[in-house]
């Protein structure tokens, strides 16, 4: 299918903010970005140009035109006691009158861990718990609150994101990456513990197959996992979405319950201007939105990505339309 051309909405035209995660809080729209800046340290494979040293938090009430509230600093690197450096892609979650952020950053040892910061509002500020979750590992944590007090955390990324450094969630002595017809390296998902704070259970890896049933091999680098892990529901199925990384594509999968496995479905969008691709889908006043980002402000610097939005579609089997990115692919 020929991707389709859409209206876009570049949502913050001030600032370089990235990695969107959004949910709809107390009848308002929440976006929880990365927060890009121009630190001055050179673009390499780990991702260390990536420096970002604080969150804020934005909420509108009308997608496409409305205005957008800028809440401010809600977390930073130095009030987090763990702290080493790069704040990357967070999410938040609702439970019990309280607001949870979850955040991945490198701790003092260089080493990617995902942390807990609480709020009694959406707008934040968090404030930090003194260490990371236990048994945390990589980044770009994504929650779905699946109702009846469930929550699940999908994480993970290749690369910059040390997914390779670790198998059945021991660490490595060192990372090794699957090729050719090794299954693709899987994300993670584990249940959140009652109090929110720590995973309730052993994480298990995401497993995505084709249309016989095989899990995607690891060369199969159009279609396999990468980083970015969203999870939306749709007429009762699990939709677990992610970027493709080196081959720039948001893809989606769809599964029956929250661990899956998840049968490859197809392209949310392809290649936008920049490296890295990134997405939230979320339902709004009855239509459905697909948050991402891309270079074009920036002039293509890739570190210094610029947050966007435009509306998602379905078809009747509830397959999502492809949706052009405007990037070469
Ligand atoms: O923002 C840093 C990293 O870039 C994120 O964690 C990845 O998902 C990619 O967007």
């Amino acid at each position: 299918m020929n991707p389709i051309i859409v209206q876009k909405r570049y949502l913050i035209p001030g600032d370089y903010m990235a990695d969107p995660a959004v949910h709809v809080f107390n009848g308002k729209v929440y976006i929880y970005p990365s927060h890009d800046w121009e630190s001055g340290i050179p673009e390499n494979d780990n991702g260390d140009h990536f420096n970002m040293k604080d969150y804020h938090v934005f909420s509108l009430d009308d997608v496409m035109n409305g205005e957008v509230t800028d809440h401010g600093i809600v977390l930073k690197v130095e009030d987090i006691p763990w702290s080493g450096r790069q704040l990357w892609d967070c999410d938040v979650a609702f439970k019990g009158g309280k607001y949870y952020m979850y955040f991945p950053m490198k701790d003092k040892n260089d080493i990617f861990r995902i942390g807990v910061a609480v709020s009694d509002s959406p707008e934040g500020p968090f404030v930090p718990k003194a260490d990371p979750m236990k048994g945390s590992y990589s980044i770009d944590p994504a929650i779905l609150d699946d109702g009846g007090g469930h929550y699940y955390m999908y994480f993970g990324g290749l690369w910059g994101g040390q997914l390779q450094r670790y198998r059945n969630n021991k660490a490595l002595e060192s990372a090794v990456l699957p090729k050719g017809k090794e299954s693709a390296l899987p994300s993670r998902v584990a249940r959140l513990s009652e109090d929110m704070m720590e995973f309730a259970e052993e994480p298990r890896p995401i497993v995505i197959t084709d249309e016989e049933g095989k899990p995607l091999e690891a060369s199969d680098t159009k279609r396999r996992f990468f980083e970015a892990s969203w999870m939306h529901k749709y007429n009762g199925k699990y939709y677990y979405s992610y970027s493709t990384g080196d081959t720039h594509l948001l893809c989606y999968a769809i599964g029956d319950n929250p661990y899956g496995p998840f049968k490859y479905q197809g392209v949310i969008m392809t290649p936008v201007v920049g490296w890295t691709t990134h997405l939230a889908i979320v339902e709004f006043k009855g239509k459905w939105y697909l948050f991402h980002h891309d270079c074009v402000p920036s002039g293509n610097k890739t570190w210094l990505r610029s947050l966007k939005v435009c509306e998602l579609t379905y078809d009747a089997d509830g397959k999502i339309q492809t949706i052009d990115g405007g990037g070469e692919g």
